[in-house]
């Protein structure tokens, strides 16, 4: 496995390349160009500028996340097409700097959701948290409060430019049903695959998180079976998975170790985060340390070591700890701390393999 750290970029990321650097064992940046819009071709003089900042660290840029898809591809409307002939102008241009995987989520409206982004953990640290009570009813009330806690920071999937046209949205994907959804990524992928051949780039679709339907959306990828739907409907090996597993542990009938093992040929980039379920199907994001939480770390690791995983992984959202000023999950120590403990176990099996 190759292991990665996700950066926001210059000005837009309480990290810098210098401390990511200082990690053991990171060898690419998860990077993305986080001023453009879904549906905005990504221009190769834009991409360079990533690339001369990543140059002097001796970083790889191979894997991006994301490449947004545009609500149009999504709901189905005529506009879809231009906004997929502009998604595979960006493949072409990524591709002539070396990137090999391109993540994206297929989320109506909304990307990750929760209820409290800096909730009190009791030992001085926060973390994000889901209290399924407080899911509010007005998707307007929820963008307004995660835009609020961002800041200046902009938050990938909830855009103000988005978020300000709410309500014309939601109308939007009204006639959006479940099977509308399924249809629309089916033509998405199917127009867009044979130039991620050529270009070498494998798409590795994100799952759903929190992996159930909110305010009335469908969601998708959610569990085992709409996994095995989604690799069958395009069963191509550059239509690949992002294994999120702290977004399908989310759900505690999953059981995220049996899904590595099941698709692990077709993922492409995996992300360890772990998360602790209360009786009430609530749910709060813990260290990575497999004992504080349900989602089985070890045992994923273990299923992608077994399945002699060469892919890419990263520490997914972690605490905020030691007073750290950072966005929401993607702080730098307890992601540091998450990727000692993931190289750690993985280096320990490395050796009861040898011997
Ligand atoms: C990420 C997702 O922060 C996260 O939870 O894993 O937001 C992910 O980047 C997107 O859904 C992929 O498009
Ligand atoms: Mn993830």
């Amino acid at each position: 496995m190759q292991m990665t750290f996700r950066w926001y970029g210059e000005g837009n990321d309480s990290v810098t390349l210098e401390q990511i650097k200082q990690i053991p064992g990171v060898k690419g940046i998860v990077w993305a160009l986080h001023d453009k819009q879904p549906g905005e071709v990504w221009e190769a003089t834009e991409i360079t500028k990533v690339q001369k900042q990543l140059e002097p660290y001796g970083f790889n840029m191979e894997v991006v996340e994301s490449v947004n898809v545009h609500d149009d591809i999504k709901i189905g409307l005529p506009s879809r097409d231009q906004y997929i002939e502009n998604y595979k102008q960006t493949l072409r241009n990524l591709s002539q700097f070396g990137v090999k995987v391109v993540c994206y989520n297929f989320m109506p409206v909304f990307d990750w959701t929760r209820t409290d982004l800096f909730h009190p953990v009791g030992d001085g640290s926060t973390t994000m948290y889901y209290e399924k009570d407080k899911i509010f009813e007005d998707p307007e009330k929820m963008a307004s409060y995660i835009l609020e806690e961002s800041g200046d920071l902009t938050m990938p999937g909830w855009e103000p430019e988005r978020m300000a046209k709410l309500t014309e949205l939601f109308e939007a994907y009204k006639p959006v049903t479940r099977e509308k959804l399924w249809d629309n990524l089916k033509y998405f992928l199917e127009a867009i695959i044979s130039t991620c051949r050529e270009c070498g780039i494998k798409m590795a679709i994100h799952p759903d998180d929190p992996p159930w339907d909110i305010f009335g959306l469908p969601r998708l990828l959610v569990d085992d079976k709409s996994i095995g739907r989604f690799l069958a409907m395009v069963d191509d090996p550059y239509n690949c998975l992002t294994l999120c597993s702290g977004s399908l542990s989310s759900n505690p009938t999953n059981h995220i170790a049996d899904i590595v093992r099941k698709y692990c040929n077709r993922i492409v980039f995996a992300h360890i985060r772990n998360v602790k379920h209360f009786p009430n199907g609530d749910f709060m994001e813990v260290s990575h340390r497999d004992c504080e939480g349900n989602t089985g770390v070890l045992d994923i690791i273990k299923a992608y070591h077994d399945c002699g995983y060469e892919g890419y992984i990263r520490p997914d959202h972690g605490r905020h700890i030691w007073n750290e000023k950072c966005r929401p999950g993607y702080g730098l120590y307890d992601r540091a701390l998450g990727i000692m403990y993931i190289l750690g176990a993985w280096e320990m099996l490395n050796k009861e393999k040898e011997h």
